[in-house]
């Protein structure tokens, strides 16, 4: 395994600058009907345009805008139909002073939205559909590869690890190869340990507590585990909707540990967490 020195460095998200030395909140957006935490309330443009400009008074300086539901066992959706889902929204939010980020595996889906405004690719299939790692060099812009075996549908059977956070290092460290291999640059690239994709429980608990390890990879961490099964677990069993401080927690310890960006559904939450540990770092 390369070790790399903590890269605490800026995003350049076109005309717009992450600095990630401090942690950043990425707001959740989901335009798909079956949402399992939205229920699909913000399928409608305008409803999802009003909730993430609430997330944005919120804290969040990313919205992650997905028009494909990736829970497991989730029906896929047409190229088009993620298209048409998600680019009115990026072009509503276009206008105004936030990052937007597309949670897509489709090349044709990201260069659409980066048309019409979007800056960051979110691949929970890092960069691994046809045509994907060309489309992430040419496009030059920051790009998110996450951590998963198979696809949605079937990677509740492939949670067979040796060591969990050892072997996602080593199977992250192949995908990054590939990318950088493709001419993606470093500059460009942030990692997610994909909690909850082909992991269980414990697993998932486990790369949380050794999330740090993955700082040897050399990339800005993202953390992303808002509301997911392993949280409700660890609550004794708690649904969606009772996550939120669950999710918070989780995203706070992943950020002690050096993740510089969480995905949250729960944007206030998870902003006032941010800013005690950030007050207590002032001190
Ligand atoms: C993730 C994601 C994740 C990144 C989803 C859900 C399912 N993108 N998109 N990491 N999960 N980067 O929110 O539970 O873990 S969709």
């Amino acid at each position: 395994m390369q070790l790399m020195p903590l890269p605490k460095r800026n995003l350049q998200c076109g005309h717009l600058q992450l600095n990630l030395a401090e942690p950043h909140v990425m707001g959740i957006l989901n335009v798909t009907p079956d949402s399992f935490s939205d229920g699909g309330q913000h399928h409608v443009k305008e409803q999802a345009v009003a909730h993430a400009l609430q997330m944005m008074a919120d804290g969040a300086t990313v919205i992650d805008i997905g028009g494909e539901s990736t829970r497991p066992g989730a029906s896929p959706v047409t190229v088009d139909e993620e298209i048409r889902r998600v680019i009115p929204v990026v072009e509503a939010l276009s206008q105004h002073d936030v990052v937007i980020s597309i949670d897509t595996s489709a090349p044709q889906v990201i260069r659409e939205a980066v048309k019409v405004g979007a800056q960051i690719w979110n691949d929970v299939r890092a960069l691994s559909q046809p045509g994907a790692l060309q489309t992430a060099a040419e496009l030059d812009i920051p790009v998110i590869i996450m951590h998963m075996r198979g696809e949605p549908t079937t990677m509740n059977g492939l949670d067979q690890y040796d060591d969990v956070t050892h072997d996602v290092m080593r199977e992250l460290q192949l995908r990054l190869n590939d990318a950088l291999q493709a001419g993606v640059r470093a500059e460009n690239i942030m990692i997610d340990p994909g909690f909850g994709f082909a992991k269980n429980a414990q697993q998932n608990l486990k790369l949380l507590q050794e999330l740090y390890k993955l700082n040897q990879l050399g990339y800005p961490i993202l953390s992303a585990l808002s509301r997911k099964r392993f949280i409700g677990e660890a609550l004794g069993g708690a649904d969606a909707q009772q996550r939120a401080v669950g999710s918070v927690a989780g995203h706070l310890l992943s950020i002690q540990q050096g993740a510089c960006m969480v995905r949250a559904h729960d944007v206030k939450a998870t902003k006032d967490a941010i800013m005690v540990w950030q007050a207590m770092q002032m001190v």
